[in-house]
C-alpha cells in the first residue's frame, strides 16, 4: 500500500490546485460543471496521488490501472488532476471546451491523455469497468479499474444491470465510487427520485459497500486501501460530499450544477481557495 502520510500530503496540495483549476477553467471557458467538480476533486485527489499506477510518459501502457469517469459532465476536475500528475501542461487549462486543444467539454480518450472513457451519457462506466477488469483476469494481471459515477446518475438502469454482472463475476480488481452529493441537474435526489437505503441497495446486490466522508481524505485513503486488499468482489465507496465544496457560494446550491463563475465570482472563489 501507498504511505498513508505522504499520500495524504500530496493529496491535500493537489486538490487544493485542482479546485483553483476547476474554477479558472470553467471561467475561461464561459460554461462547464463546477458543482460536480468540486465534490469529487478530494476523491479524485487521493486516488490519483496514493492508488492509481499509472505512467503520464506512458498513458496507454497496457499494465496500468484505470479510471473511468462516467458522471463525464465533471472532466475539468479530471482534467485538472491529469495537469497535476504531469499528462497534461497547466497551460492547457485556457483549451476547456475550444475547438482546438486537447480538453474538449465532455471526455475524449483519442483527444486526451490519461483519459479512459469518452463519456458524458450517464450510465455506461461500471459496465466499461466490468470489461477493464474481465480483460485483465484473462491476461492473469493485477490491473485495477475504478469507475466514478454521480448519484443522480445511478436513475440510469444500466448502472444496475452492471452492479449485478461485476457481483456475479466477483469483479474483485472493480472499485466503484459514488459521488453521493445529493443533488443532480435539476434538484436533489430526494425530490427527483430517492435513492433511498443506497448502501442497503449496493450490499443487497453482492457489493461490498464502505460509506464515508468523501471530503475527509484519511477515510478516503483507507478506503481505496480496504477496496484494493479485498480479494472476494466488487467493492463500492459511498462518499457523502457537497456539490461545489470549497467555495461558499456554490456549496450545495443546485444552480452550480452547469454555470460558470463570471468574473467576480471567480475572484471571490480564487480568494476562498488561496
Ligand atoms: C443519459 C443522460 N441523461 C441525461 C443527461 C443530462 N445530465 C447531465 S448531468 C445530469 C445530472 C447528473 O447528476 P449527478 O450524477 O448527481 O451528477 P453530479 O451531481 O455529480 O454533478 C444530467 C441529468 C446525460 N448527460 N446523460
Ligand atoms: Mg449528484
Amino acid at each position: 500500500m501507498p504511505d498513508k502520510e505522504q499520500t495524504l500530503a500530496a493529496a491535500a496540495r493537489t486538490a487544493k490546485n485542482m479546485r483553483r483549476a476547476i474554477i479558472t477553467m470553467t471561467n475561461l471557458a464561459g460554461g462547464g460543471h463546477p458543482g460536480g467538480c468540486l465534490s469529487a476533486t478530494d476523491l479524485l485527489a487521493v486516488l490519483y496521488e496514493g492508488f492509481m499506477r499509472v505512467d503520464p510518459q506512458n498513458p496507454r501502457r497496457q499494465e496500468r490501472d484505470y479510471f473511468f469517469l462516467s458522471k463525464g459532465h465533471a472532466v475539468p476536475a479530471l482534467y485538472a488532476v491529469l495537469i497535476e500528475k504531469g499528462f497534461l501542461a497547466p497551460e492547457e487549462i485556457r483549451d476547456f471546451r475550444a475547438k482546438t486543444g486537447r480538453l474538449p467539454a465532455y471526455p475524449s480518450c483519442e483527444l486526451t491523455p490519461g483519459v479512459d472513457i469518452a463519456s458524458g451519457s450517464l450510465g455506461q462506466g461500471l459496465s466499461v469497468a466490468n470489461g477493464a477488469a474481465l480483460a485483465a483476469r484473462l491476461d492473469k494481471s493485477d490491473r485495477r479499474a475504478y469507475v466514478m459515477l454521480g448519484d443522480g446518475e445511478l436513475h440510469e438502469g444500466q448502472v444496475w444491470e452492471a452492479m449485478m454482472t461485476a457481483a456475479h463475476y466477483r469483479l474483485a480488481n472493480v472499485c466503484a465510487i459514488v459521488d453521493y452529493n445529493k443533488l443532480q441537474l435539476d434538484g436533489a435526489l430526494d425530490e427527483v427520485k430517492t435513492l433511498g437505503d443506497l448502501r442497503g441497495k449496493w450490499d443487497r446486490f453482492g457489493w461490498r459497500a464502505l460509506e464515508i466522508n468523501g471530503h475527509d481524505l484519511s477515510a478516503i485513503y483507507d478506503a481505496f486501501a480496504a477496496a484494493r486488499a479485498w480479494p472476494e468482489g466488487p467493492t463500492v465507496i459511498i462518499a457523502h460530499t457537497i456539490k461545489g465544496k470549497g467555495v461558499s457560494f456554490m456549496e450545495d446550491e443546485v444552480g452550480w450544477h452547469a454555470a460558470a463563475p463570471n468574473d467576480e465570482e471567480y475572484a471571490i472563489a480564487m480568494k476562498e481557495l488561496s
